[in-house]
């Protein structure tokens, strides 16, 4: 069935995707959204398990484009919770009119590029195909689902469930045994939560992370008035940040601060919460020694916080630097462990060999369990964009040209697939940064090419392969003088899917420095990139 023909396909209703939908609307653009999901939401409709909540406050982790927006909406808590969160998106949709331009409970299964009519063919799950001459690829770095294969995984009689696909009505886990595989930010954040209503629950870890507690508090009245006086200030120093939040730079390199000074800096990092503490001194995630700083101290608060030492050396990571794996931010996970009825099962000692009808077997024991739930992760940056295989010019596929690992300019746009743009994907500071603003700064400069090329009568857009080549070597290289590469096997370089290429996808030079590197581009007429008019 071929549906209508659109300057503008966005997939994706997250973030990024709201964004381009409501930029391209008001530019009177036609425009269409797709998203598989039944609502807006991206990542935030998905992960709805319980404890689901952002690193970053709220405050920042919100949209800047619009004051009265930004002004009107109140958050409730300085790090919001995954339902605030998606009222937010809900709110924004409705305030800015986007649902209309979407389709929802669609899935993109593919696109190939016309080359005769310079459009992309977009075929949909429902049979549909829809045209458009710019895709714009919201779809979202965190996902393209991680199912674990274990054997008999198929022959488990009782619940399955999956953080990221998570129900919409919460199940209840009261008077069950629940099992819990993976212990990222996902298993951190809910592990508390399913052990405070389930019979019991064994947690089965085969790598430990580091967690900093989330000091999270309700905000005031007076904080959401002082925040909105100062929303402006607090904008302008995010804007070319490291992170694209407002916080400082970190204390200077660690060998430069005498004991205590050391001390304060990371009590000040630890108490202030999340993935801030990987930036305590100005050299933790380059230079090892410094690193371990850092690393013993949260060992040492780790130690502090579980009461059975054997325990506690499980849960204490001794494969990567602190930082190098995401960092994870949680509500007394390491406590979770004092419970009598929580137990901690170290896959490293004694992998999983086998799934049941109603247990976990493990090479030394059986764990029954009457629900399993999997905090699996996702095949990150990549995974979502890589499902759809775009097929470019010349019948160029993403899948070949990827093989390697991700190649693009500026994270954005990939040489062969003309007029296609891709949001918080590899090569850009992505889950290294502020998502939101990270977002907004992206669908600004992709909105600001499509408009200059419009105005020009280009049909075609597309970056330079040497262009791309320099901009990807630029990511690698940045990456390669950090503990980021060599040191731990984390989704940001693929080492979680089997069989994918292992290459350090986000951009670790800084937001601001990526930032004024699209904006050098824009100003210098769009250096590296080729025009085309038919
Ligand atoms: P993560 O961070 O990728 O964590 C997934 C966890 O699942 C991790 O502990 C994995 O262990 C574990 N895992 C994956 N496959 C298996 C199998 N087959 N058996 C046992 N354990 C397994 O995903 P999250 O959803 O927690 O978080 C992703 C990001 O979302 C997070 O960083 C935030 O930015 C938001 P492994 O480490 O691979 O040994």
């Amino acid at each position: 069935m071929t549906g209508g023909r659109h300057d503008v396909i966005v997939i994706g209703a997250g973030f990024a995707g709201l964004y381009a939908v409501h930029r391209a609307a008001a530019a009177g653009m036609s425009v269409m959204g797709i998203d598989a999901a039944d609502g807006v939401g991206g990542t935030w409709y998905w992960n709805r398990y319980p404890g689901a909540r952002c690193d970053v406050e709220s405050v920042d982790y919100s949209y800047s484009f619009d004051e009265d927006l930004q002004q009107s909406w109140t958050w409730t808590e300085r790090f919001a919770g995954q339902p605030e969160i998606l009222a937010y998106l809900e709110h924004v949709a409705d305030r800015f009119d986007l649902t209309r331009h979407y389709v929802f409970g669609t899935a993109v299964t593919g696109a190939a590029f016309d080359e005769r009519t310079g459009t992309w063919e977009v075929r949909t799950s429902n049979g549909t195909q829809h045209r458009a001459s710019f895709l714009l690829c919201a779809t979202g770095c965190l996902s393209a689902v991680n199912r674990p294969h274990l054997p008999g995984v198929g022959d488990f009689a009782g619940e399955v469930y999956h953080t990221a696909a998570w129900p919409q009505r919460d199940p209840d886990f009261s008077g069950k045994r629940v099992g819990l595989v993976g212990t990222g930010s996902s298993g951190i954040q809910a592990a508390p939560l399913i052990a405070a209503s389930a019979a019991s629950l064994t947690v089965f870890q085969r790598s430990p992370n580091y967690s900093v507690p989330m000091p999270n508090h309700p905000w005031t009245d007076d904080d959401m008035h002082r925040i909105r006086a100062e929303y402006a200030e607090r904008r302008r120093r995010s804007a070319y940040a490291p992170a694209g939040t407002p916080h400082t730079s970190p204390a200077g390199p660690a060998a430069d601060t005498g004991p205590e000074e050391r001390e304060a800096a990371l009590r000040q990092r630890w108490t202030q919460g999340g993935v801030l503490f990987s930036k305590t001194f100005a050299d933790q995630l380059t230079d090892l020694a410094a690193n371990d700083i850092a690393r013993e101290f949260a060992e040492a608060r780790i130690r502090e916080l579980v009461a059975d030492p054997a325990v506690a050396d499980d849960l204490v990571p001794a494969d990567h630097p602190i930082g190098t794996k995401r960092i994870c931010t949680d509500t007394g996970y390491y406590e979770t462990f004092n419970l009598d009825h929580v137990s901690l099962v170290n896959l490293r000692r004694e992998p999983i060999t086998a799934v049941t009808a109603g247990a976990v077997q493990t090479t030394t024991s059986e764990y029954p369990c009457d629900v399993l739930v999997f905090a699996t992760g996702f095949d990150a940056m990549t995974g979502a964009l890589s499902r759809i295989d775009p097929v470019g010019a010349g019948g160029a596929r993403l899948g070949d040209l990827w093989a390697d690992g991700p190649v693009t300019f500026l994270g954005m746009m990939i040489p062969k697939l003309p007029n296609l743009f891709s949001f918080s994907g590899p090569g850009s500071p992505s889950v290294l940064a502020n998502m939101v603003l990270h977002a907004e700064v992206q669908v600004d400069w992709v909105m600001a090419l499509i408009t200059e090329a419009r105005v020009l009568g280009v049909t075609q857009v597309e970056p330079r392969a040497d262009a791309a080549d320099a901009w990807t070597r630029h990511v690698t290289e940045v990456a390669e003088g950090t503990l980021f590469v060599h040191a731990a096997s984390s989704w940001y370089l693929g080492a979680n899917i089997e069989g994918k290429k292992r290459v350090f996808m986000p951009y670790v030079g800084g937001f601001g420095n990526y930032r004024r590197q699209c904006d050098d581009v824009a100003a210098n007429d769009y250096a590296g990139l080729v025009f085309t008019s038919r």
